[in-house]
């Protein structure tokens, strides 16, 4: 019980840093977003470069990507799914650029990975579930 309580403040630590870390993207905490609603979604070339935005019906398909919104890779495979804001960023990021998808590592969308790590990891927990 312990170990978990300090694994789970170690990634809050994390995720806390690193949302001070970058200047371009904006990490916005956790925040729901639901299937059917239009969002605009945000990221930046590079890891504080030109933003570009592009307005979305959340859960659609964008260039051949599937449920954009989702946390996660495509539609999943049937667990519950946190949807929030910054893995809607870090899906059109890696649509549009052509991302390799080296999740934290990519040259444009490494930054979003990052500001979406928290949503993945808590957002079904805080009831973001689309
Ligand atoms: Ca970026």
């Amino acid at each position: 019980m312990i170990k978990k309580i300090s694994l789970y403040l170690s990634m809050f630590t994390l995720v806390i840093f690193t949302g001070f870390a970058s200047a371009g993207e904006k990490n916005e905490g956790i925040t729901c977003i639901n299937k059917g609603s239009n969002v605009t979604a945000v990221y930046d070339k590079g890891s504080s470069g030109q933003l570009v935005t592009k307005n979305i019906r959340v859960g659609n398909s964008y260039k051949g990507g599937s449920c954009m919104g989702r946390c996660g890779g495509g539609c999943g495979w049937g667990a519950p799914s946190a949807w929030a804001k910054d893995c809607l960023d870090h899906d059109i990021c890696i649509v549009d650029q052509n991302g390799q998808n080296g999740l934290a590592a990519d040259k444009n969308c490494g930054d979003e990975f990052r500001h979406a790590a928290d949503d993945y990891t808590f957002g079904v927990l805080r009831g973001c579930r689309g």
